[in-house]
C-alpha cells in the first residue's frame, strides 16, 4: 500500500529527507502515515494544528558516550540514546534496549511506536525509548553492572518519576534495572519510581516480568473469541526464548494451546509434545544459555541451526524476538500450513509485505502496538505502585492487566469499524491510539 492523501505524502517525504539511512524509523511512520488516509478525511482540524507533522518529529533526541572499563582493564566505548518522542499525554515512558544492532534508527521507530501503544493502554504515559549498542552477551556480571552504572551517570540528567521512565527491553531484565537502579540512587539520593521492572523488594510490580507475554495472549484470546474459537487444542509457533517469549509460551500453554517452537538469534527447537517451560525457563533465564541446550535435555525434540521458525504448521504464530524478523517468505510458509492468527509480542516483527499477506489471506492480525501493549501497561501500574506506596497482589495486578488487553481490543477493533477499515487492527490501533493524542496536543497548543 502507499499514501494516497497528498498532505500524509507530503509530511511522510518531510520525514524521508530528514532521517534519511533511518529504514525502521521510516518503516514505522510509514504504517502510520497509511492508517491515517481516513482520519486526515475526517478530521481537518488536525491537520490545521500541524498535528501529524509535530509527531513524527522527536521532543528531543540524546546521544552520549558511554565509557567503561571491562573485566582486562580495557576501556571501551559505547553510544547511549534517549529518544523522548512525545509527552503530551505523560511523562516519557519506554524501555530500554541493549543490543549490537541499536542504533538512531531502531531507537526512533521504537519510541514512536510506543507514543500510540502507551496510548492505548489506557494510562497517562507518553512515549519514548532508548538503549545502547553494548552486546550484553558473554559479558560478566561485573561487566554489565559496570556498564549499567557507566550508561545512567549521564541518563540520570535526563529522567525523574515525573519526567521519563525508562524500563526493559531486549538485553535489560532484572539484573539490569537493578544497576541502573543503584546508580539514579546513588546520584540522586532520591527513592523514586524512576524506572519500572525493578526487583520485588525495591518497588517493583508483581506480574511485571510476566506482563507482555501474559498480556499478547489475553489479546490473542479476545481475537480467537470474537471468531468464535479459543486456544483449546490450538498449535502455536513462537519465536525468541527471551522475556516476551517465555511468559506468552505460559500462558498460551495455561489456555490450552501446545506450543511446539521457541527461538534465538542462532536457530530454533520444536517439541512436538508442547514446551516443557521448566526446562526453558531453566536455561534462559537461570542459566543464561542458548536454547539449543533444550534439544539435549529434552527427548523427542528437534534444533535447527540457523533457520526460524515459521516454517513449522500451526495455527497461531507469536513473533516475539525482534523487528523485521517475519519476512513475505515466511508469511506465506505460514499461510500454506493454514495460520489462522498471528500476533506480535516483538515490536514491528513483522515487515509490511508479510503484514499485506497475511492481511490478503484472511490471516486475523493482532499488531504489536496493541497485542505487546501489556508490558508497558503493566509498567503503568508500578509507577502507580510506587505513587500511592502501595504494592497490589499478583492476581490483582493480573486482573487489572487482562482488563486493559480487552479494552484495548475493543478500541482498536471499534476505531477499525469507524474508520471503514472493519477487523484491520493494524489502522485501528493506529487510528485509536493516536486521537488520543492528537487531541491533548491540541488542547496544549503550539508554541510560537
Ligand atoms: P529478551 O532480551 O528477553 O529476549 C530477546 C529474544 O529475541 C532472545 O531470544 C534473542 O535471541 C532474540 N533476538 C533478539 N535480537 C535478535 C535478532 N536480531 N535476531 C534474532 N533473534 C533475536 O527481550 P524481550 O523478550 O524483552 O523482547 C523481545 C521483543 O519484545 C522485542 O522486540 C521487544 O522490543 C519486545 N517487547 C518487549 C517488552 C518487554 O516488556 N520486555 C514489551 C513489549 C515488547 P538471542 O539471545 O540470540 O539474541
Ligand atoms: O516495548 C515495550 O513496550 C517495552 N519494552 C516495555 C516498556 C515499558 O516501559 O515497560
Amino acid at each position: 500500500m502507499s499514501l494516497q492523501n497528498a498532505y500524509l505524502k507530503e509530511v511522510y517525504e518531510k520525514v524521508c529527507k530528514r532521517n534519511q539511512g533511518e529504514p525502521e524509523f521510516l518503516q514505522a511512520v510509514q504504517e502510520v502515515l497509511e492508517s491515517l488516509e481516513p482520519v486526515v478525511e475526517k478530521r481537518p482540524d488536525i491537520v490545521a494544528e500541524g498535528v501529524i507533522d509535530r509527531i513524527v518529529e522527536p521532543e528531543r533526541v540524546i546521544t552520549f558516550r558511554v565509557s567503561w572499563v571491562d573485566d582486562q582493564g580495557k576501556v571501551q566505548v559505547n553510544r547511549g540514546f534517549r529518544v523522548q518522542f512525545n509527552s503530551a499525554i505523560g511523562p516519557y515512558k519506554g524501555g530500554l534496549r541493549l543490543h549490537p544492532s541499536v542504533n538512531a534508527s531502531v531507537i526512533k521507530f521504537l519510541g514512536f511506536e510506543q507514543i500510540f501503544k502507551n496510548s492505548l493502554t489506557g494510562l497517562p504515559m507518553g512515549g519514548g525509548k532508548g538503549g545502547s549498542d553494548f552486546d550484553p552477551k558473554g559479558k560478566s556480571d561485573r561487566e554489565i553492572m559496570r556498564f549499567c552504572q557507566s550508561f545512567m551517570t549521564e541518563l540520570c540528567k535526563h529522567i525523574g518519576p515525573d519526567t521519563d521512565v525508562p524500563a526493559g527491553d531486549i538485553g535489560v531484565g532484572a539484573r539490569e534495572i537493578g544497576y541502573l537502579f543503584g546508580q539514579y540512587k546513588r546520584l540522586r539520593n532520591e527513592f523514586t519510581g524512576v524506572l519500572t521492572g525493578k526487583g520485588l523488594t525495591y518497588g517493583g510490580s508483581l506480574t511485571r516480568t510476566e506482563a507482555t507475554g501474559f498480556g499478547l495472549c489475553y489479546f490473542v484470546n479476545e481475537m480467537l473469541a470474537a471468531k468464535g474459537t479459543s486456544f483449546a487444542g490450538k498449535t502455536v509457533a513462537i519465536s525468541g526464548s527471551g522475556n516476551v517469549a517465555l511468559y506468552a509460551a505460559q500462558k498460551a500453554t495455561e489456555l490450552g494451546g501446545k506450543v511446539v517452537t521457541l527461538s534465538d538469534s542462532n536457530g530454533f527447537i520444536y517439541d512436538p509434545n508442547g514446551i516443557d517451560l521448566a526446562v526453558a525457563k531453566d536455561i534462559k533465564e537461570v542459566k543464561r544459555g542458548r536454547i539449543k541446550e533444550y534439544a539435549d535435555r529434552v527427548p523427542g525434540s528437534v534444533y535447527t541451526e540457523g533457520k526460524r521458525v515459521w516454517g513449522t504448521k500451526c495455527d497461531i504464530a507469536l513473533p516475539c524476538a525482534t523487528q523485521n524478523e517475519l519476512d513475505l517468505d515466511d508469511a506465506n510458509a505460514l499461510i500454506a500450513n493454514g495460520v489462522q492468527f498471528v500476533a506480535e509480542g516483538a515490536n514491528m516483527p513483522s515487515t509490511p509485505e508479510a503484514v499485506e499477506a497475511f492481511q490478503k489471506a484472511g490471516v486475523f492480525f493482532g499488531p504489536a502496538k496493541a497485542a505487546n501493549a501489556g508490558g508497558v501497561a503493566v509498567s503503568g501500574l508500578e509507577m502507580s505502585q510506587n505513587s500511592i506506596r502501595l504494592s497490589w497482589t499478583f492476581e490483582e495486578v493480573d486482573e487489572k492487566l487482562h482488563g486493559i488487553m480487552k479494552n484495548i481490543y475493543k478500541n482498536a477493533y471499534d476505531a477499525s469499524v469507524a474508520y471503514g477499515c472493519p477487523g484491520n487492527l493494524v489502522a485501528g490501533a493506529n487510528i485509536a491510539g493516536f486521537l488520543k493524542v492528537a487531541e491533548a496536543m491540541i488542547a496544549q497548543g503550539v508554541a510560537y
